[in-house]
Protein backbone atom coordinates (compact mmCIF):
# COMPACT_ATOMS: atom_id res chain seq x y z
CA UNK A 1 0.00 0.00 0.00
CA UNK A 2 1.38 3.80 -0.94
CA UNK A 3 0.20 7.02 -0.31
CA UNK A 4 -0.15 9.66 -2.79
CA UNK A 5 0.74 13.18 -2.12
CA UNK A 6 -0.97 15.60 -4.65
CA UNK A 7 -1.81 18.88 -4.83
CA UNK A 8 -4.95 20.77 -6.49
CA UNK A 9 -4.07 22.54 -10.27
CA UNK A 10 -3.79 26.09 -9.24
CA UNK A 11 -5.83 29.22 -10.88
CA UNK A 12 -2.16 30.19 -11.47
CA UNK A 13 -1.07 27.55 -13.68
CA UNK A 14 -1.73 30.05 -16.91
CA UNK A 15 2.08 30.79 -15.94
CA UNK A 16 3.60 27.84 -15.23
CA UNK A 17 7.45 27.45 -16.41
CA UNK A 18 7.61 26.74 -19.72
CA UNK A 19 11.42 25.05 -21.08
CA UNK A 20 11.03 22.77 -24.02
CA UNK A 21 6.79 23.60 -25.36
CA UNK A 22 5.23 26.81 -26.20
CA UNK A 23 2.86 28.65 -24.46
CA UNK A 24 -0.77 27.66 -25.06
CA UNK A 25 -3.67 28.78 -23.22
CA UNK A 26 -4.63 26.47 -20.35
CA UNK A 27 -8.24 25.75 -19.88
CA UNK A 28 -7.76 25.14 -15.62
CA UNK A 29 -11.20 23.43 -15.53
CA UNK A 30 -10.26 21.05 -17.65
CA UNK A 31 -7.05 20.32 -16.20
CA UNK A 32 -8.86 19.96 -12.93
CA UNK A 33 -10.53 17.63 -14.07
CA UNK A 34 -7.85 15.79 -15.67
CA UNK A 35 -5.65 15.78 -12.28
CA UNK A 36 -9.30 14.64 -10.76
CA UNK A 37 -9.26 11.32 -13.34
CA UNK A 38 -5.42 10.78 -12.05
CA UNK A 39 -6.61 10.89 -8.72
CA UNK A 40 -8.70 8.08 -9.48
CA UNK A 41 -6.55 6.22 -11.19
CA UNK A 42 -4.30 6.56 -8.30
CA UNK A 43 -6.89 4.95 -5.55
CA UNK A 44 -7.89 2.41 -8.31
CA UNK A 45 -4.27 1.53 -8.36
CA UNK A 46 -4.07 0.72 -4.43
CA UNK A 47 -3.12 4.27 -3.69
CA UNK A 48 -4.35 6.29 -0.36
CA UNK A 49 -4.45 9.13 -2.22
CA UNK A 50 -3.87 12.92 0.43
CA UNK A 51 -4.07 16.31 -0.64
CA UNK A 52 -1.80 18.95 0.14
CA UNK A 53 -2.53 22.46 1.14
CA UNK A 54 -3.68 23.91 -2.25
CA UNK A 55 -0.96 27.36 -3.39
CA UNK A 56 -3.19 28.76 -5.82
CA UNK A 57 -0.93 31.36 -6.19
CA UNK A 58 1.96 29.22 -7.36
CA UNK A 59 1.88 27.71 -11.37
CA UNK A 60 3.69 25.00 -11.12
CA UNK A 61 2.40 23.85 -7.57
CA UNK A 62 0.21 21.08 -8.97
CA UNK A 63 3.72 19.32 -10.03
CA UNK A 64 4.80 17.97 -6.45
CA UNK A 65 7.32 15.80 -7.91
CA UNK A 66 9.44 17.90 -8.03
CA UNK A 67 9.84 19.34 -4.29
CA UNK A 68 11.20 15.46 -2.83
CA UNK A 69 12.69 12.71 -3.16
CA UNK A 70 10.78 9.66 -1.06
CA UNK A 71 12.64 6.95 -0.19
CA UNK A 72 12.30 3.68 2.13
CA UNK A 73 14.39 5.69 4.19
CA UNK A 74 14.58 8.93 4.01
CA UNK A 75 12.95 11.82 1.93
CA UNK A 76 15.18 14.80 0.61
CA UNK A 77 13.39 18.20 0.16
CA UNK A 78 14.76 19.22 -2.87
CA UNK A 79 15.74 23.08 -3.65
CA UNK A 80 14.29 23.43 -6.99
CA UNK A 81 16.24 25.08 -10.25
CA UNK A 82 13.39 27.23 -11.32
CA UNK A 83 13.61 30.12 -8.18
CA UNK A 84 9.76 30.36 -8.97
CA UNK A 85 8.82 27.26 -7.45
CA UNK A 86 10.93 27.38 -4.28
CA UNK A 87 8.11 28.52 -2.20
CA UNK A 88 6.10 25.15 -2.85
CA UNK A 89 8.28 22.88 -0.95
CA UNK A 90 7.52 24.13 2.85
CA UNK A 91 4.41 22.67 2.79
CA UNK A 92 5.86 19.44 1.11
CA UNK A 93 8.61 19.10 3.86
CA UNK A 94 5.24 19.57 6.98
CA UNK A 95 3.82 16.64 5.17
CA UNK A 96 6.40 14.58 4.42
CA UNK A 97 7.96 15.09 8.07
CA UNK A 98 4.75 12.20 9.15
CA UNK A 99 6.26 9.73 7.43
CA UNK A 100 10.03 10.03 6.73
CA UNK A 101 13.08 11.28 8.29
CA UNK A 102 13.93 14.59 5.91
CA UNK A 103 17.03 15.93 4.62
CA UNK A 104 17.49 18.90 3.02
CA UNK A 105 18.97 20.47 -0.28
CA UNK A 106 20.60 23.80 0.50
CA UNK A 107 21.90 26.42 -1.97
CA UNK A 108 24.01 26.40 -3.77
CA UNK A 109 22.48 22.93 -4.73
CA UNK A 110 19.53 23.04 -6.58
CA UNK A 111 17.48 19.56 -7.52
CA UNK A 112 14.34 19.05 -9.47
CA UNK A 113 12.51 15.63 -8.13
CA UNK A 114 11.39 15.36 -11.75
CA UNK A 115 15.57 14.34 -12.16
CA UNK A 116 15.63 11.77 -10.04
CA UNK A 117 14.96 7.89 -11.24
CA UNK A 118 15.49 5.23 -8.41
CA UNK A 119 15.81 1.68 -10.22
CA UNK A 120 16.50 -0.89 -6.83
CA UNK A 121 19.74 0.91 -4.52
CA UNK A 122 20.75 2.82 -8.34
CA UNK A 123 19.91 6.69 -8.46
CA UNK A 124 20.26 8.00 -11.77
CA UNK A 125 20.01 12.13 -11.55
CA UNK A 126 19.75 14.14 -15.19
CA UNK A 127 22.67 17.01 -14.94
CA UNK A 128 19.63 19.60 -16.43
CA UNK A 129 18.83 23.26 -16.35
CA UNK A 130 16.87 22.17 -13.07
CA UNK A 131 19.25 19.92 -11.18
CA UNK A 132 23.17 20.89 -10.75
CA UNK A 133 26.41 19.48 -9.67
CA UNK A 134 26.20 20.59 -6.15
CA UNK A 135 22.05 19.38 -5.80
CA UNK A 136 23.32 16.34 -7.27
CA UNK A 137 27.08 15.62 -4.52
CA UNK A 138 24.24 16.79 -1.91
CA UNK A 139 21.47 14.10 -2.64
CA UNK A 140 24.31 11.56 -3.06
CA UNK A 141 25.70 12.51 0.43
CA UNK A 142 21.92 12.25 2.17
CA UNK A 143 21.22 8.71 0.72
CA UNK A 144 24.46 7.18 0.56
CA UNK A 145 24.27 5.94 4.38
CA UNK A 146 21.34 3.76 3.20
CA UNK A 147 23.20 2.28 0.62
CA UNK A 148 22.19 3.91 -2.51
CA UNK A 149 24.61 4.88 -5.32
CA UNK A 150 23.71 8.13 -7.18
CA UNK A 151 24.95 8.76 -10.70
CA UNK A 152 24.39 11.86 -13.09
CA UNK A 153 22.97 10.68 -16.06
CA UNK A 154 23.53 13.74 -19.25
CA UNK A 155 20.06 14.71 -20.88
CA UNK A 156 18.87 16.58 -23.84
CA UNK A 157 16.09 18.20 -25.63
CA UNK A 158 13.62 18.09 -22.40
CA UNK A 159 13.04 19.09 -19.20
CA UNK A 160 13.70 16.32 -16.96
CA UNK A 161 15.78 12.79 -16.94
CA UNK A 162 12.20 11.72 -16.39
CA UNK A 163 10.63 13.39 -19.61
CA UNK A 164 13.31 10.78 -21.00
CA UNK A 165 13.35 7.65 -19.27
CA UNK A 166 11.18 5.98 -16.49
CA UNK A 167 10.93 2.69 -14.80
CA UNK A 168 8.14 0.76 -16.02
CA UNK A 169 8.82 -2.64 -14.17
CA UNK A 170 10.97 -4.03 -11.35
CA UNK A 171 14.17 -3.50 -14.44
CA UNK A 172 12.53 -1.97 -17.11
CA UNK A 173 12.94 1.69 -18.40
CA UNK A 174 10.64 2.97 -21.19
CA UNK A 175 12.67 5.77 -23.00
CA UNK A 176 13.23 7.73 -25.64
CA UNK A 177 16.80 7.46 -27.08
CA UNK A 178 17.05 11.19 -28.90
CA UNK A 179 17.02 12.56 -25.00
CA UNK A 180 18.79 10.04 -23.05
CA UNK A 181 21.76 7.77 -23.66
CA UNK A 182 19.42 4.02 -24.06
CA UNK A 183 23.54 2.63 -22.87
CA UNK A 184 23.05 4.45 -19.42
CA UNK A 185 20.51 1.92 -18.40
CA UNK A 186 22.29 -1.66 -20.37
CA UNK A 187 21.71 -3.06 -17.14
CA UNK A 188 17.66 -2.97 -17.54
CA UNK A 189 15.47 -4.29 -19.73
CA UNK A 190 14.58 -1.29 -22.34
CA UNK A 191 11.34 -0.32 -24.09
CA UNK A 192 11.81 2.83 -26.66
CA UNK A 193 8.99 5.00 -27.28
CA UNK A 194 7.12 5.08 -30.17
CA UNK A 195 9.09 7.73 -32.04
CA UNK A 196 6.23 9.50 -33.09
CA UNK A 197 4.96 9.68 -29.58
CA UNK A 198 8.51 11.60 -27.55
CA UNK A 199 6.66 12.45 -25.21
CA UNK A 200 5.52 8.95 -24.11
CA UNK A 201 8.86 7.84 -21.64
CA UNK A 202 7.13 9.64 -18.84
CA UNK A 203 5.11 6.99 -17.37
CA UNK A 204 3.79 5.97 -13.83
CA UNK A 205 4.81 2.28 -12.32
CA UNK A 206 2.60 1.55 -9.87
CA UNK A 207 2.91 -2.18 -8.13
CA UNK A 208 3.68 -3.51 -11.47
CA UNK A 209 1.26 -1.16 -13.27
CA UNK A 210 2.10 1.59 -15.69
CA UNK A 211 -0.07 4.33 -15.70
CA UNK A 212 0.34 6.38 -19.75
CA UNK A 213 -1.69 9.56 -20.90
CA UNK A 214 -4.14 8.33 -23.56
CA UNK A 215 -2.47 10.24 -25.96
CA UNK A 216 0.52 7.59 -26.60
CA UNK A 217 -1.67 4.84 -27.91
CA UNK A 218 1.71 3.51 -30.32
CA UNK A 219 3.14 3.35 -27.02
CA UNK A 220 1.25 1.29 -25.06
CA UNK A 221 1.14 -1.54 -27.56
CA UNK A 222 4.59 -1.73 -27.36
CA UNK A 223 4.22 -2.12 -23.60
CA UNK A 224 1.73 -3.88 -23.66
CA UNK A 225 3.45 -6.46 -26.08
CA UNK A 226 6.30 -7.06 -23.49
CA UNK A 227 3.71 -8.29 -20.69
CA UNK A 228 3.06 -4.90 -18.93
CA UNK A 229 -0.46 -3.86 -17.36
CA UNK A 230 -1.38 -0.45 -18.53
CA UNK A 231 -3.99 2.23 -17.77
CA UNK A 232 -4.51 5.19 -19.75
CA UNK A 233 -5.46 8.84 -18.10
CA UNK A 234 -6.12 12.40 -20.52
CA UNK A 235 -3.10 14.14 -19.65
CA UNK A 236 -3.20 16.88 -22.54
CA UNK A 237 -4.12 19.73 -20.88
CA UNK A 238 -1.46 19.35 -18.25
CA UNK A 239 1.08 18.91 -20.83
CA UNK A 240 0.71 22.40 -21.76
CA UNK A 241 2.17 23.13 -18.73
CA UNK A 242 5.30 20.93 -19.93
CA UNK A 243 4.12 18.10 -17.00
CA UNK A 244 3.66 14.52 -16.96
CA UNK A 245 2.42 11.64 -14.94
CA UNK A 246 5.28 11.72 -12.69
CA UNK A 247 5.57 14.77 -11.75
CA UNK A 248 1.61 14.92 -10.21
CA UNK A 249 2.00 13.01 -7.64
CA UNK A 250 4.63 12.29 -4.18
CA UNK A 251 4.48 8.05 -4.27
CA UNK A 252 5.38 7.63 -0.49
CA UNK A 253 5.39 3.55 0.33
CA UNK A 254 4.31 2.41 3.56
C1 LIG B 1 8.16 23.34 -14.66
O1 LIG B 1 8.69 23.79 -15.68
O2 LIG B 1 8.75 23.25 -13.59
C2 LIG B 1 6.72 22.90 -14.75
N1 LIG B 1 6.02 23.73 -15.68
C3 LIG B 1 6.61 21.44 -15.17
C4 LIG B 1 7.20 20.51 -14.17
C5 LIG B 1 7.07 19.09 -14.57
N2 LIG B 1 7.64 18.26 -13.58
C6 LIG B 1 8.06 17.04 -13.80
O3 LIG B 1 8.02 16.56 -14.92
N3 LIG B 1 8.59 16.38 -12.79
Amino acid sequence: MSIALVRTVPPAIARAELTHVARQPIDVARAGQQHRQYRDALERLGCTVRELPPEPDLPDSVFVEDTAVVLDEVAVITRPGAESRRPETASVAEALRAYRELGFIEAPGTLDGGDVLRIGPRIFVGETARSNAEGIRQLRACVAPYGYEVEAVAVSGCLHLKSAVTRVAASTVLLNPGWVDPEVFAACERIEVDPGEPFAANALCLDGHVLLPAAFPRTRRRLEARGIEVTTVDADELAKAEGGLTCCSLVVAE
